[in-house]
C-alpha cells in the first residue's frame, strides 16, 4: 500500500529548507488545517446538526450571515488564537481586526480569512470553502492595528483554501508552487494528492455572472461577446460557460482544467460606491497568489491584483483570474 504524504509532513519538510525557520510558521499552518477540518465536519453534517439557514444577522458589508458563517468564524478563531503565532486576525465576518486575548502569547504573523465563502450555496448543498492569507506583522506584535494588515498581496507569506465539495481538499502555496491535499475522513489527515498544480495556458471555458451583463464595462463586454461568438467569431473556437457562485469551487476548477473567472466591477456597483464584489485582503489576494503560483494571472482589469496597495480592511476589488493567455488578453482590452 502507498503511504501518502500528510500535509503536516509536507509543510515540515518544506520548512526544513527555509532559512531561519523556527517552526512557528509550520505550527500556524497546522492550526489552520485543524480549523478547516472542523469546518468541514460541520458543513458535512448540515441539516443533521441544525447548521443550515440564516443566523438573522448581517456582517459589516450588509450581507445576511448564515449560521455556518458565524460558526466557521468562531472555529477559525478558537483554533488560531491560543498558540502564540499570531499578532492579530481579520475576517469577512468581523467589522474590526481581532486582537489576540491577553492570556495568550503573541506572534509575528497576521491571518486574514473568509471562513465560509460562497455561503449562499450552503442551503442547496453546493460546494463552499474557506480562504486564508498569512502576512508578517510589520509593526511588531505588541499593538497591531488595521494598518498592519494593509499590505500588498505580493507581501503574502502563504495562502490557501479549503474546498468542502464531494471531497474536502486543501490547496496551499507558500510561494514555491501550489499543492493540493485531499482529506482522508477515516484517518482525519489531508494527504498530498495534487502535487505542483498548474493552470493550462489556453482555455475554452469562462465563468461570469451574466445576469449583470447590462452593467458591464466595454472591455468585459467585448471579451464575453467574443467568447460567445464561438468558432465563427474572432476567437475561432467555441467556449463553454460555468457559474457556481462559489469562488473556491471556481478557482479549484481553473487549477484543475484551466479557464477564467471574472467578477468585474460594473455600473451598478459604482452607483453604490463599490469597486467590485470580492474582498481584497481575504478573497482576491490569496486567490491571486495561488493562481499566479500555478502559472496563471490575476488582475483587476488594467492592474495586477497583488500590486494593489490596500486602503481598508474590507476593501472590494474587481477580480479576473485564470489561464495566463486569457488574462493577458483581458488586460490588453482594459488598457486599449
Ligand atoms: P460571500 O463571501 O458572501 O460568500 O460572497 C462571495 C461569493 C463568491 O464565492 C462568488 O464568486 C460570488 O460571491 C458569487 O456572487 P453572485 O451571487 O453575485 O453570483
Ligand atoms: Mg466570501
Amino acid at each position: 500500500m502507498h503511504h501518502g504524504t500528510t500535509i503536516t509532513q509536507f509543510i515540515s519538510e518544506e520548512q526544513r529548507h527555509a532559512p531561519g525557520a523556527t517552526g512557528e510558521f509550520t505550527a500556524l499552518l497546522h492550526d489552520i488545517v485543524t480549523a478547516c477540518k472542523m469546518i468541514s465536519n460541520q458543513v458535512n453534517h448540515g441539516a443533521l446538526i441544525g447548521a443550515l439557514g440564516s443566523a438573522g444577522s448581517e456582517n459589516i458589508q450588509g450581507e445576511t450571515q448564515k449560521k455556518l458563517d458565524i460558526l466557521s468564524n468562531e472555529l477559525f478563531i478558537q483554533s488560531n488564537e491560543w498558540a502564540g503565532h499570531l499578532a492579530a486576525m481579520a475576517s469577512e465576518e468581523m467589522d474590526d481586526i481581532y486582537h489576540i486575548p491577553a492570556q495568550y502569547p503573541h506572534g509575528k504573523y497576521l491571518l486574514t480569512f473568509d471562513p465560509l465563502d460562497g455561503s449562499s450555496n450552503i442551503d442547496v448543498n453546493v460546494s463552499v470553502g474557506t480562504i486564508f492569507s498569512i502576512l508578517r506583522c510589520p509593526g511588531g506584535n505588541e499593538k497591531p492595528t488595521m494598518r498592519d494588515f494593509l499590505q500588498a498581496g505580493a507581501q503574502q507569506v502563504a495562502a490557501g483554501y479549503a474546498l468542502y465539495g464531494p471531497s474536502t481538499m486543501m490547496v496551499l502555496t507558500m510561494g514555491h508552487g501550489v499543492n493540493g491535499f485531499t482529506l482522508d475522513q477515516n484517518i482525519g489527515e489531508f494527504i498530498l494528492t495534487h502535487p505542483q498544480m498548474t493552470i493550462p495556458n489556453e482555455t475554452q471555458e469562462f465563468a461570469i455572472n451574466a445576469s449583470n451583463m447590462r452593467f458591464w464595462d466595454a472591455p468585459v463586454k467585448r471579451y464575453v461577446d467574443e467568447c460567445l461568438a464561438g468558432a465563427e467569431g474572432p476567437r475561432g473556437k467555441d467556449f463553454n460557460m460555468r457559474w457556481i457562485a462559489s469562488m473556491v469551487a471556481e478557482v479549484h476548477r481553473i487549477l484543475t482544467r484551466g479557464g477564467v473567472f471574472l467578477y468585474p466591477t460594473d455600473a451598478k456597483m459604482r452607483a453604490k460606491g463599490l469597486d467590485g464584489k470580492l474582498r481584497l485582503l481575504y478573497e482576491a489576494n490569496p486567490m491571486a497568489f495561488i493562481v499566479e503560483q500555478a502559472g496563471g494571472g490575476a488582475i483587476t482589469g488594467p492592474e495586477r491584483i497583488m500590486d494593489l496597495q490596500p486602503s481598508n480592511l474590507h476593501q472590494r476589488v474587481p477580480v479576473m483570474l485564470g489561464s495566463r493567455s486569457e488574462i493577458e488578453r483581458l488586460q490588453n482590452y482594459h488598457r486599449a
